[in-house]
Formats: C-alpha cells, structure tokens, sequence
C-alpha cells in the first residue's frame, strides 16, 4: 500500500464525514491526507522502521490516525473506512471531483435517486431528475453537465507537475545503465507543457538492445506495446505511455527537436529548411543528399540561420521568425527567482506551521516569502478576520526573530474578492500588509461581464498589490470562471497590479497565452508556489516553466528583485 493509496483512503473518510456534518473531524482527515501525500518517504518504510510511534511523530497524524495506517499497512485495509462505504456505497472521490457537487449534494443524489457513480448522475442530468431536487436548479443541473464534460475531456491527459516525479526516476534509471551515451525525456514534458499525453524519450547507446531490454523490464511496466532494437513502447501503472528511441550519434540533435516538437513547430521549421533548399528531417538537415548538421539542436538551428529557441517556446507562435531576426526574448531563467508571494500555513489550510514553512524556504534558497492566509470569508478553511490577522503578525514578528535573516517572512493575505468587488478585509489592515494579494474563490459562475467588473473592482483598490490565479481554473477540475482577460490585463496596467503565475500543477494560472498577452502589455508578474505545506516550493519550478512558455523575461518577474527592491516595488502602494 503506497501513500497515495492512503492519503486517497483518509480524503473519501473526510468527504463521509463532512455529508454526516461532523465538525471538525473531516479537516483533520483531509490535513492527514495532503501531508501523506507530500511525504518524501513511503509510510510503509516509516511504519516497518519506527513502528507506530514513528507514524506519530509525522506533523498532523495523531494517535488515532496513526493506528488507522498501522491498520491498512497491516491488513491492507480499514473497517472504519468500510463501514462508511457500507453506509453508503458511492464512488464518493469520482463525484466529489466534479466541479460544484458537494458532500451534501451527494447525498441528496445517493438518497433520492440512487446515485452512486459518474455514469449513474449523466444518466439523471439526461432523465431532467436533478433540477427537481431540492438544493438543486435549472442552473446547478447545467453546472454539473458542464462538470462531467470538463472531466471526461480531460481523461488521458497527465498534469505534468503530477507526473513529474516518475519521469525523472525513470530518466535518472536509464541514465545510470552501462551503454547509455545520452539520454533526453523530449515531447511535451521538455516543452514544459501543463499536462502531457505520453512520455518520449530519446538516447543513444553502444548497445540498444540493453537499455531496450532493461526499459520493457522496469517495475513499473504494466504492458508492453512494442519492444525492438531501435524503439520500444510501454504502459506504466500509472496509465502513462512512454516510448523510448535509440538513435545514432550522428542524428542525436536532429531526432531530439523532431521528438520534442511541437508538431507545428517542426513543421514550420523544415517549411524554413525548404526555401533554403534543404531537407530537414529527424535524422539530420542535408543539401541533397549531403548531411550538413544534426549532431547537436544548436548545430541544427544555426545551419538553418537562426537562434537557438528554447523548447518551452516551440509553438510556432512567431518564435521562428524572431530567431531568424535575432530577436527571440530572453525567458527567466529557472534559478532566478528569490521569494515567493503566496504561502498559506496552518493558520487556515496550510499543514504547517510559519516557522516550518520559512525554514522550508531557507533550505530551497528563498529571499523571503510572504504569508498570505485566506480571508474570513472562506469559513471552511477558517479564513483570518481583523483579530485573528493582527495575531499572526506577532507571529511572524517572532519567527523573523528566531530566523535571524536566513529568509524573511513578510506580512501578507490571500484576501477574498466578494461579490461586488470588494474586499474582505479593512482597508485599514490592507494598509498595515506588506502584500496583499487578491483571488476570487466564490461566484465562479457570473456572466462574463459582471465577473469582470467585479475583479477590477477589487484591482482598484490602492492597498492591492496583486491578483492571485487570475482565472480560476483547476486543471482536470474546473473550467476557468468567464473573465475577458483583454480588460484585467488592461486594469492591471492602469492600476499598477501585478498578475500572478501560480505556480501550483493543477493551477498554472495564467496559462500561457495570457502570460505572452500581459507581457505585451509589459505587465509585471509574480511567479508563486501557492504552498500549502512545506515540500511545495518545489512547484516553484513549474510555475518558472510556464512564465517561459508566455515568453516572459526576467524584468516582468517581481520576485526575481532582492528583498530591498521588491520591498520599495511594493510600498509604491498606499
Ligand atoms: P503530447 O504527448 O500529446 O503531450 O504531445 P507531444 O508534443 O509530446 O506529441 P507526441 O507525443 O504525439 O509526439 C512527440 C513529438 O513528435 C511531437 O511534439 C512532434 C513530433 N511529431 C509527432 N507526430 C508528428 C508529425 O506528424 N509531424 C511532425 N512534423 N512531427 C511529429
Ligand atoms: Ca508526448
Ligand atoms: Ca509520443
Ligand atoms: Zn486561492
């Protein structure tokens, strides 16, 4: 039993427990869940290492949840768990996962309609069942179809962020292997894409069937599509494909960029090869039948007279005609950020405490960060008011204290846009903030125009710095709410906001069309994790991911300045 299969168990017992309206508990549940998730270690190990008392020790497993493992690490399974199911026997974590069903909406569909599953609840939207039900309407019933289609299209699709910790354990597997001269993951994953529908992998190798036969053989191979002496597929557990091609030395650079792609980006490129009279192709660039280049990329795009382009900028979105001026844009660079602006800690939904979380930035090299719990208004995640705020700053006071400069925590919010636009805080704390970041995370479903309206709203008022996850979405999860993206970019030029990249997998928000949108604005942009526990900051690299997929350079990034800069940056605000 793997921890994810765990952290999956202990969120269905929290989803059961919030539809009997248990206080409390199911919080408990959920923190459980999303800091066995985040374990670097396999509870497994912990478990058969330092028995129960080691499971204990782990930061939010108490006593009781700590016997709950011990029991499906044991057993392999949880009577209390089943007891639940027994209750009632849904596939509760498939429907919680469409967007606006909630626990007590699942019930109501269990009880009078016999719901149980996706399937069964397309099958009553198409009967008209729902709107007749009370709690729901015309409107929630057209929610939910809008819901189930947004989750069935993106079936078979992988969040990259998700996925990544797999492809580089296999990456560094096969790197290892004897024979192996190189080795490139290409595709989507090196564009950096925000969700990946296979892995391709490229190498070259003195003997191609060793890495062919140690590759088929892996552990977590579940079926074997192909396996040859040049190129081999396979499925993983996990459901993701991945191919693997050996190709000659000679080819390496050529058969690098074909794989890495895009599609219309190759496609586009060996357009630019013909007019020059010469053939591209994903063993080499040839004047005839003479190979001029192809060992290297860069070898490959100076044959073909122009820079060398960053995968992430592969789209054929005009970055081919830039690198034939010499005039491609320099994106951020992956180290260059020093903070981060949005961290939520245990004073709301975070699992940490603000010290572990400030030492957890120490460690990933952060200048600062700044803590920005939710606002009142998210009572479930017992968002700060006025008092509760003006506590944690005492907090921070001290732990700035204790941590004697290796970073520094600044006073931020995470503050809730209410339904008119204004703000769920005070101005006269807004005022007291070194941060204050804004975020809609109610109304998704307003008409565009409103929804708009109401979000410059709240970007004018003077105290806001910036506007977190601009859109809303969840990817796999929720569709962005309605927004014309053309006039936030504009506000946020008018009102000197920044627009933040959220940095978090299932977030990347903006996505990279807006991101190249705003930076032609020369729009300025925060580059955030969004951490809710300490192993988070890591995403940070994700998010510098997407900024380059948007083109955007180091100057529009406002956590890449020093502490002093950034500090000055946003006291230009009242
Ligand atoms: P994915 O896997 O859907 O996230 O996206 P990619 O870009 O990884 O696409 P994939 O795996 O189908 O193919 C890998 C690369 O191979 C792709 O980026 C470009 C190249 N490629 C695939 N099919 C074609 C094609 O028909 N023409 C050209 N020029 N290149 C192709
Ligand atoms: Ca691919
Ligand atoms: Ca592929
Ligand atoms: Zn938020």
């Amino acid at each position: 039993m793997h921890n994810s299969d765990i952290a999956k168990i202990f969120n269905d017992i929290a989803l059961y427990l919030e539809i009997e309206k248990i206080p409390f508990k199911p919080r408990a549940y959920e923190k459980a869940a999303q800091t066995i998730d985040d374990l670097q270690e396999e509870l497994q190990d912990i478990y058969t290492q330092g028995k129960r008392a080691a499971l204990e020790s782990i930061p939010g497993i108490g006593k009781g949840l700590a016997e709950k493992i011990e029991e499906l690490l044991k057993t392999g399974q949880l009577i209390y768990y089943e007891e639940l199911q027994k209750k009632m026997p849904v596939n509760i974590h498939e429907l919680a996962t469409i967007e606006g069903l909630g626990p007590q909406h699942i019930k109501i569909l269990y009880e009078k309609l016999g719901v149980k599953n996706l399937r069964d609840l397309e099958k009553a939207i198409a009967a008209k069942k729902i709107s007749r039900l009370p709690g729901f309407g015309e409107q929630s019933e057209k929610n939910l179809k809008q819901g189930i289609e947004f989750v069935k299209k993106s079936h078979g699709r992988f969040l990259l962020g998700y996925a990544m910790a797999t492809i580089s354990s296999i990456e560094q597997r096969l790197k290892n292997l004897a024979h192996v001269q190189r080795l490139t993951i290409a595709g989507s994953v090196r564009r950096k894409k925000e969700t990946i529908g296979d892995v391709d992998i490229i190498a070259v190798a003195k003997k191609p069937k060793t890495i062919m036969d140690s590759f088929v053989h892996m552990p977590e191979v579940i079926h074997v599509y192909a396996h040859g002496e040049t190129k081999s597929m396979i499925k993983l557990k996990n459901g993701l494909d991945v191919d693997l091609r050996v190709i000659p030395e000679k080819s390496y650079g050529a058969a690098l960029n074909y794989f890495t792609g895009s599609k219309a980006h190759n496609i586009a490129l060996r357009e630019k090869a013909m007019k020059k009279e010469l053939k591209l192709n994903e063993y080499g660039l040839f004047r005839g039948k003479k190979y001029i280049a192809g060992r290297t990329e860069e070898e490959l795009y100076t044959a073909l007279g122009m820079q060398y382009i960053e995968p992430e900028m592969r789209e054929n979105w005009g970055e081919i005609e830039l690198a034939l001026q010499n005039k491609l844009p320099k994106l951020v660079p992956y180290n260059a950020l020093r903070g981060d602006l949005q961290v939520q800690t245990d004073w709301t939904d975070g699992t940490a405490s603000i010290e572990a979380m400030a030492k957890a930035a120490v460690k990933q090299g952060l200048e600062y960060i700044a803590i920005t719990d939710h606002t009142k208004r998210l009572t479930m995640t017992r968002g700060l008011d006025e008092k509760r705020i003006q506590k944690q700053w005492k907090e921070i006071d001290r732990v700035n204290k204790r941590l004697k400069g290796a970073t520094t925590v600044l006073k931020g919010t995470e503050c809730d846009i209410l339904k008119d636009g204004s703000l769920d805080l005070p101005d006269a704390i807004l005022r007291q903030l070194d941060v204050v970041g804004i975020s809609v995370h109610s109304h998704f479903h307003l008409p565009k125009s409103t929804q708009t309206k109401r979000i410059i709203q709240a970007m004018t008022h003077p105290s806001v710095h910036i506007l977190f996850h601009p859109t809303g979405r969840l990817l796999h999860r929720r569709e962005a709410y309605e927004v014309d993206m053309e006039a936030i970019i504009n506000a946020a030029k008018k009102y000197h906001v920044i627009l933040e990249i959220n940095a978090s997998p299932e977030r990347l928000d903006l996505k990279d069309e807006y991101i190249r949108k705003a930076m032609e604005a020369n729009i300025m942009f925060s580059i955030d994790s969004d951490a809710h526990s300490p192993t988070h900051f890591t995403n940070l690299a994700y998010g510098i991911a997407q900024a380059r997929r948007g083109w955007a350079t180091q100057k529009n990034i406002i956590n890449c300045l020093s502490l002093t800069e950034l500090l000055l940056e946003l006291k230009k605000k009242q």
